[in-house]
C-alpha cells in the first residue's frame, strides 16, 4: 500500500489523457480502505484490487452480458415501478410541499437497484427510517471518505471505529448472503443480476461464481449503483432549473415524443436532448469525481515511466504510487472546452460534437478494463426518471437565489437542493396513476 502523502492528484486534461493510457497504467485501489478490504475473503468488482485477481475476472466475464443493452431493456417495468412511486408521490403531495431532491433521488436509485438486480425491495417511498442495510452502507461510506482527511485518518486508526466498519460489513454481508441464499431456496426464472450470477458459467472457465463472492457482488452494485446515479440526477435537475432555456427545450423533446402516452422503451433513444443534458451534467459535476491511476504491476519495461504537461515538464510515475485523476477539473479544463468550460451547455453534447472531443475529455464512467459497468443501466434509468417529472410536473425551485454548491463524500451531490412539483396542465394525480398504471394507453 502506498504511503498516506504519495498520492498526486491530476487535473490537467492533457496528464489524466495519458493515465488513461492502458498499456503503462492501470486502475489502483488505494488509501486506507484498500488495507481493510485486501483482507476480505471475497470481493466486489468495485474494491477488487486487481485485474489480475481472479474473482474480478470471473465476475466480470460473467456480468458483462448481465449489464449489457438487452438485460438492460428488460428491466424497464422494474424501473417505471419505481420511478412511478416517484412520480406519484409528487403528485399527491402538491405544490405547497418543498421537496427534497436529493433524498427522494436516492430513494429511487437504490430501490430501482436493489429491485433490479436482485428482486428485492427496499421500499424506500413508504418508510422514513432506512433501512438497516442502508444505515450501515452509508456509515462505511462516510468513515471510508472521511479516511482521506487527516482527522477522517485519525478516527480510522482507532480500535473502536474498526469494530463498527466491521460489524457494518458484516451485516451488508449478510444481508446479501440471505438474499443469495434465498433465491437458491426459491429459484425464478427471472432475468436479473443475481440469477445471472448463480447460473452464468465463466465463459473461459465454464466454472460458476462462489456464494461469497456472488454477495459481495450484490453489496458493491449497491454501493456504486445508487449514489452516483442519485447524485446523476439531482445534479441534472438543479442544472435544468438553473437554465430555463435547457429546461424547456428537454421538455419540449418529451412533450414531443412522448406527449400524453406511457413512457415506453422505444422512446428513450429519441430522448437526445435530455441525453445531452446528462452528458453535460456529468462533465461539469461528475458524481464519482477521481479515479486512482498507477503504473501497471505487470508492465514488461522497466524504465521510468514519465507523463508529460503542456508545458512541457515531466513528471515520474513511480511504482507503486497512486495518482488520482482529478475528473472535476480535467472535465472543465479551458483548453478542451474553451471559454465557458463552467457553463451548462447541453448543445456541446451533440452526438456528432460528442464523438469528436479529444481523447479521454469525458470520463464520467472511469477508464479502461475498470471502466462503470453500471452505465448503461445508469442511463436508462436516469432517462426514465427525468422523461416522467418532465412530462409531468411544472419544477421550481424552492429557493429562487438557489446556487449548486457541492456536497463530497465518497460521490458528489448538490447541497440543499429543495424544489415545488406542480401537476402540469391537464394532469391530474388520478389521471397520472391510470396512465402509469395502464399498458400503453393515453390518459389525461
Ligand atoms: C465503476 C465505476 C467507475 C470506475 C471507478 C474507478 O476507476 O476507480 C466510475 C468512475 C463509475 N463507476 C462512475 C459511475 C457513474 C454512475 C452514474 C455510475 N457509475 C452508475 C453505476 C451503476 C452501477 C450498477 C454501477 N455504476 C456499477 C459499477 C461497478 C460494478 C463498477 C466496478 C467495475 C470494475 O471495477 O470492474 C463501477 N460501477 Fe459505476
Amino acid at each position: 500500500m502506498p504511503g498516506f502523502g504519495e498520492t498526486v492528484f491530476v487535473g490537467g486534461h492533457e496528464l489524466v489523457d495519458q493515465l488513461c493510457d492502458e498499456t503503462r497504467f492501470c486502475k489502483v485501489v488505494s488509501g486506507p480502505l484498500a488495507a481493510l478490504v485486501a483482507k476480505d475473503p471475497a470481493r466486489g468488482l468495485f474494491t477488487a484490487p486487481a485485474e489480475a485477481d481472479p474473482d474480478w475476472q470471473q465476475a466480470h466475464r460473467i456480468l458483462i452480458p448481465a449489464f449489457g443493452p438487452l438485460a438492460i431493456e428488460e428491466m424497464f417495468e422494474e424501473m417505471m415501478d419505481i420511478a412511478s412511486q416517484l412520480v406519484l408521490k409528487w403528485a399527491r403531495l402538491g405544490q405547497n410541499t418543498k421537496l427534497a431532491v436529493v433524498e427522494d433521488m436516492t430513494r429511487v436509485t437504490l430501490d430501482t437497484i436493489a429491485l433490479c438486480a436482485m428482486d428485492y425491495r427496499f421500499n424506500s417511498f413508504y418508510s422514513d427510517t432506512p433501512h438497516p442495510f442502508v444505515t450501515a452502507m452509508t456509515d462505511t461510506l462516510a468513515l471510508s471518505s472521511k479516511a482521506s482527511q487527516i482527522s477522517g485518518m485519525l478516527k480510522f486508526l482507532l480500535p473502536s471505529t474498526h469494530k463498527k466498519l466491521k460489524a457494518d460489513e458484516e451485516l451488508q454481508m449478510k444481508t446479501a448472503a440471505d438474499v443469495v441464499q434465498y433465491r437458491r431456496d426459491h429459484p425464478t426464472e427471472k432475468n436479473d443480476l443475481l440469477n445471472a450470477m448463480i447460473y452464468g458459467k465463466d465463459p473461459k472457465t465454464g466454472a460458476t461464481m462462489r456464494d461469497d463472492l456472488i454477495a459481495a457482488n450484490m453489496v458493491t452494485f449497491l454501493i456504486a449503483g445508487h449514489e452516483t446515479t442519485s447524485g446523476l440526477l439531482s445534479f441534472t435537475i438543479a442544472l435544468l432549473l438553473l437554465n430555463p432555456r435547457a429546461y424547456f427545450a428537454a421538455r419540449k423533446e418529451v412533450d414531443s415524443v412522448v406527449g400524453s402516452k406511457r413512457l415506453a422503451p422505444e422512446h428513450l433513444k429519441e430522448l437526445k436532448y435530455i441525453e445531452q443534458c446528462l452528458r453535460e451534467a456529468l462533465r461539469l459535476y461528475p458524481t464519482a469525481p477521481a479515479f486512482s491511476r498507477g503504473v501497471r504491476p505487470d508492465r514488461k519495461d522497466d524504465g521510468p515511466v514519465i507523463i508529460t504537461d503542456r508545458q512541457g515538464r515531466h513528471f515520474e510515475v513511480p511504482r507503486g504510487a497512486s495518482w488520482r485523476c482529478v475528473i472535476t477539473k480535467s472535465q472543465r479544463d479551458p483548453a478542451v472546452w474553451g471559454a465557458d468550460c463552467n457553463e451548462f451547455v447541453p448543445e456541446r453534447m451533440a452526438d456528432e460534437l460528442f464523438a469528436a472531443l479529444p481523447r479521454n475529455a469525458w470520463k464520467p464512467f472511469g477508464t479502461g478494463m475498470r471502466a462503470c459497468i453500471g452505465r448503461a443501466f445508469a442511463w436508462q434509468e436516469a432517462l426514465i426518471v427525468l422523461a416522467l417529472i418532465l412530462q409531468n410536473f411544472d419544477l421550481q425551485l424552492d429557493d429562487p437565489e438557489y446556487r449548486v454548491r457541492v456536497q463530497q463524500t465518497l460521490t458528489i451531490k448538490p447541497k440543499g437542493l429543495f424544489v415545488r412539483a406542480r401537476l402540469r396542465e391537464g394532469v391530474s394525480a388520478m389521471g397520472l396513476q391510470r396512465r402509469l398504471h395502464s399498458q400503453g394507453g393515453t390518459v389525461g
